[in-house]
């Protein structure tokens, strides 16, 4: 909590349009932007006594230590985002996010929610962005999950596994389950284990991400196959800046099984015919 004595208490909108012509455009004022105006935190209110960018970075800080950390979990001063990873038991969730050494390390667990949250560092050209990277104990296994797991979810990945043909049908589920809770947030769709020869989910018969306007990724966590992908896409539509890059790559866990580069080309490059084709009437049938 903020020491300083709020004296002359002004709604925050003004503030923010002010600060908008003062600050630099960094990621974190651009943050700061989208951050209130997706929130709609119209009915926050900040100090006019107080230097103005210190007044948002009251209330950010606020948000981070309530909402996308967990409460014993350490909260940064760069902008930092609560990304909710769902997917089937067994399609490679925990494996991708535990591949980050620094996530890895850092994690904190809270077992009321069965929840471990892994806090994950990119370093882009507009500066530190961090995903606080919410992971199951396993309870998807057992059905849905509860709405404290999804609640203030910035940013999503669905994870489905290229290998279990169930796990690609049970994906639009995830996807209504998130968006009842989560309105409007970037989601990235990944297909895991593609290292795997005999997949049963091809490239072309992925069409889900097209329907939902979503972003769709081939992935292999066991060997860091696009491990940075999702978040660069999530980054960039998180900071409203489509030509954000990485300038340094994350430490990951050395690959623990090759993939053939030449065969997954021949698979993203289906994937790209099979974007210019029509979409198939009701994906179901068409995959039975
Ligand atoms: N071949 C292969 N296996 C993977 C990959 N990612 C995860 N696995 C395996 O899939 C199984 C389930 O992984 P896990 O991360 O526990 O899945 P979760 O239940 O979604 O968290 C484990 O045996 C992993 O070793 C991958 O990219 N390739
Ligand atoms: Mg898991």
């Amino acid at each position: 909590m903020t020491k300083h004595v709020i004296e002359h208490v002004t709604p925050l909108q003004p503030l923010i349009r002010r600060l908008r012509l003062s600050l630099k455009p960094t990621l974190l004022s651009r943050y700061i932007y989208t951050h209130i105006f997706t929130t709609q935190a119209t009915e926050y209110y900040a100090s006019q006594s107080l230097p103005r960018y210190v007044c948002v970075f009251f209330h950010l800080e606020q948000r981070s230590e309530n909402l996308m950390a967990l409460p014993n979990q350490q909260t940064v001063d760069y902008p930092n985002f609560k990304l909710v990873i769902v997917g089937d038991g067994g399609t490679g969730k925990t494996t991708f996010v535990k591949r980050h050494l620094t996530g890895e390390f850092e994690k904190k667990y809270e077992p009321t929610i069965g929840v471990e949250v892994h806090p994950l560092d990119f370093f882009t050209n507009c500066g530190k962005i961090r995903f606080y990277c919410w992971d199951t104990a396993g309870q998807e296994k057992f059905g849905g999950l509860r709405d404290g797991y999804y609640i203030h979810g910035q940013c999503a990945i669905i994870m489905f596994d290229v290998t279990a043909r169930l796990t690609y049908k049970n994906v639009p589920t995830w996807h209504r389950d998130l968006c009842r809770v989560c309105e409007n947030i970037p989601i990235v769709l990944c297909g895991n284990k593609v290292d795997v020869k005999n997949r049963q989910v091809k490239a072309k018969q992925v069409t889900f991400h097209r329907k939902k306007n979503l972003q769709y990724y081939e992935i292999s966590a066991k060997s860091n196959y696009n491990f940075e992908k999702p978040f660069l896409y999530l980054a960039r539509k998180l900071a409203g800046d489509p030509s954000l890059h990485f300038v340094e790559s994350p430490a990951l866990a050395p690959p623990e099984v090759q993939i053939d580069l030449a065969a997954q080309q021949q698979h993203e490059q289906e994937l790209l015919t099979a974007a210019s084709q029509p979409l198939p009437d009701d994906d179901d049938d068409a995959f039975d």
